[in-house]
This record gives structure tokens, sequence and C-alpha cells, in this order.
């Protein structure tokens, strides 16, 4: 029994090792209960050279083993963002690539996130106006609308999507936010750009790291 308990301990310790270079040069770790059959002659010391990793966001922890390799951990997204008066609208429920509204995605990699947008449109001066909910990162540009249409007046509409893209081939924390818009269409005029302006962060619903 104290064999398996030491034993997990030595794995414990090596888990948690992190070759940030705080620690100097090497480290040792006494393996009690590896070798021999009797605990009197079990204990050897090991002497570990800390490995040379990756990191690039300089936190200790090696790329391949750190969930958020864009600084010490993935930021907190309000899991509900809304924006607009007279155009209100929102998105929800975000999931980027199967998981929440923050992820770590390869340079280049092709990804898709779901979400569930919602909109009222109550401006009585202009109740023949097209609205539109974009899409996009910041930076990066505007993806695409995920709602295009007059909505009836001063009703609350809420509909799902799944938007396809391709990862930045840069390294770098990108946010994806969404715009409201009243444009003639989403493209009208061939415009592929966000509406007006880039929106804020006010208007972030996710974020990826591209390590
Ligand atoms: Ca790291
Ligand atoms: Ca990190």
């Amino acid at each position: 029994m104290r064999r398996l308990v030491l034993l997990s301990l030595a794995v414990l310790v090596g888990c948690a090792f992190t070759p940030s270079g705080e620690r100097g040069g090497d480290d040792e770790l006494t393996l009690d209960g590896a070798v021999g059959a009797d605990a009197s002659d079990d204990a050897v010391t090991a002497t570990i050279d800390a490995p040379a990793c990756a990191d690039t966001d300089g936190d200790g922890l090696c790329n391949d083993v750190d969930p958020w390799p864009c600084g010490a951990t993935a930021p907190t997204i309000a899991p509900m963002v809304a924006a607009g008066t007279d155009v209100w609208g929102q998105i929800a429920d975000v999931s980027i690539a199967g998981g929440g509204n923050t992820a770590v995605v390869q340079p280049g990699a092709q990804l898709s996130y779901s979400l569930t947008w919602s909109l009222r449109d109550s401006d009585f001066l202009c109740s023949s106006c097209q609205d539109q909910i974009e899409v996009g990162l910041v930076p990066g540009g505007r993806q695409r609308c995920v709602y295009d249409d007059n909505p009836p007046q001063n009703q609350t509409l809420t509909g799902s999507t799944t938007v396809t893209m391709t990862a930045p081939s840069a390294p770098g924390v990108y946010a994806l936010r969404f715009q409201l818009a009243r444009d003639f269409s989403c493209n009208a005029f061939g415009r592929t750009g966000w509406w007006i302006a880039e929106p804020g962060n006010d208007r972030t619903f996710g974020v990826l790291c591209v390590p």
C-alpha cells in the first residue's frame, strides 16, 4: 500500500513539473518504491533536466499541455451578449467546435461555431427597413449575416445557425463579435465589411486563440 501511495505521489510531482525556468536548472525527484524488493533499498534519486518546449505565452506550461496558449487563462465571455435599443439584437448559446465560447484553434484550421440569435425591431419610423445581424472576427473582418430580413414590427425573433470558417493563419487572440446593421441587404452594393464600423468589445460573444 505504501509503495502505491509513493508511486502516485511521484507521478503527481511529474505532472505538476513545469519547465518554466523558475526552478533553475535541474530538479530532483526521489522515487521511493521504484526499484528493489523491500522499502529499505528502494530509494533512488533521479535527476531530470527540464525538457525544452515551446511556451508561447510564457506562463510555464508547454504549448502542448497549456489549455490556453494565449495567456494565463481563457477570458470569460458572457453567455448572452445584447446590443441596441430601437433595433435590439442578442447572441447566446455560443459553441465553438462543440465546446464553449472560447477555443484554441490551429492556424488555418476549418472550424464551425453555432449560436442562437435574437432580434427585435421596434423602430416605428422605418417599418419597411431591412435588418441584419452580422458576425465576424476582430481583427479579421465580417464573416456573414446570421439574420437578413425585414422583421415583423416589435416582435422578438429567435433562430439558431452554424457558421463555418477558416481560422486565421497568424497566431493571436481573435474576438468573435456581432454588429446590428440596417442595410438594404447583407451584401447590398457589394458590401462585405462591417456596417458603419467594426463592433467594439461590448459585442464579443466568443474568443479564439490561435497558438
Ligand atoms: Ca504556456
Ligand atoms: Ca496559458
